[in-house]
């Protein structure tokens, strides 16, 4: 079943979550579409965005404000900035506002009772979207629309070993990793999942000798990539939980005067244009498909949760792995 939210590290108890947060700066931009179902009173959704870290994320909100105006609805959108206190801020505030459903996606998984409890006592539904949360009250949320972060961690494993074999690498394998932000699902399951793979298939070969976060974006992946770098110059591998990540990273790599792809192979999470871009010159290895696009699917379930309909826990992404050989002929019908 939903065995994203089933698991939590301590990494996550450092995320202070109190549901306090009176001073939280509210981007909310009201967005409304006059086509759609015409006649009867729009469906109002309010959405809590995490930020704008990365290209997914770019292509997400994209998704979101198209389908959300196909559909005619109205929709309250804000920009959290990647801080849980402008989330629960934005959430309250769409409850005062009494819109017909609350969709966001958790920039972390812990300390969201609180505020979901008010969205309930108000009877306002809550569709999780791209990212969970942990809640011993299952019935704070509807349903989650989104990917298995754990399985792409798997995924990711699984081309490492097409990859190394390509590369014609023997031995020991020493393997760097960037984590997304701390203690959001797709950092905690995607790292769960490639180490899941690794233990079993990999305990006597494959060692992750650095860890770090670099939250998900290209700042953060060149920062702690050259710090990396620095510890352990002889690192093989690099495993970035996304493109963003990877591609500050690439420009790390580089900068010390190695190439990327060939002395330190890189497989990477989500897909995005740049990302295949960086594939196509060669300087990544693999990337594992995350879909951005879920706006056209959130927006039926809206609708359904709106109406009453029973949905799904869990309404999972379809997703595909890509290796470099494939990078250019995907490259031109790539949508993100
Ligand atoms: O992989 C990353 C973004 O939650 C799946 O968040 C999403 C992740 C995505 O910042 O690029």
């Amino acid at each position: 079943m939903l065995n994203r939210r089933n698991f939590l590290t301590a990494a996550v108890g450092v995320v202070a979550a109190t549901g306090l947060a009176a001073c939280a700066k509210e981007d909310d931009s009201s967005s409304s579409s006059d086509s759609g179902s015409g006649g009867g009173k729009k469906l109002v959704l309010g959405f809590s965005q995490v930020g704008s870290e990365s290209g997914w994320r770019s292509a997400n909100t994209d998704s979101v404000k198209e389908a959300a105006k196909e559909a005619g609805y109205t929709l309250k959108f804000s920009d959290a900035q990647q801080k849980q206190e402008n989330q629960i801020s934005a959430i309250r505030s769409y409850i005062t506002q009494g819109v017909d459903v609350i969709a966001f996606s958790p920039v972390v998984v812990t300390g969201w009772d609180a505020v979901l409890k008010e969205a309930k006592a108000k009877k306002i539904p809550v569709v999780l979207t791209d990212r969970s949360v942990e809640t011993s009250d299952e019935s704070l949320f509807v349903t989650l629309v989104g990917s298995d972060f754990t399985d792409e961690g798997r995924r990711a494993a699984k081309i490492l070993e097409k990859v190394l074999e390509k590369a014609g690498h023997k031995g020991p394998v020493k393997i760097a990793q960037l984590e997304g932000t701390t203690g959001a699902a797709p950092a905690i399951e995607r790292a769960k999942g490639f180490k899941e793979v690794m233990d079993a298939d990999h305990a006597d070969d494959w060692k992750i000798v650095v860890s770090q976060t670099g939250d998900f974006t290209r700042a953060g992946g060149k920062q702690v990539m050259a710090a990396f770098l620095q510890s352990n110059p002889d690192i093989d591998v690099l495993f970035a939980h996304n493109d963003d990540m990877g591609i500050g990273a690439i420009q790390a790599i580089e900068a010390a005067g190695k190439k990327p792809g060939k002395d330190i192979l890189i497989v990477t999470v989500d897909g995005v244009k740049d990302g295949f871009i960086a594939m196509s010159e060669g300087k990544i290895n693999a990337i594992v498909e995350c879909n951005p696009l879920l706006g056209p699917q959130l927006m039926e379930v809206v609708q359904k949760v709106k109406d009453g309909e029973t949905v799904e826990r869990w309404i999972k992404t379809e997703e595909s792995d890509f290796m470099q050989d494939q990078a250019k002929a995907a490259l031109p019908t790539r949508k993100y």
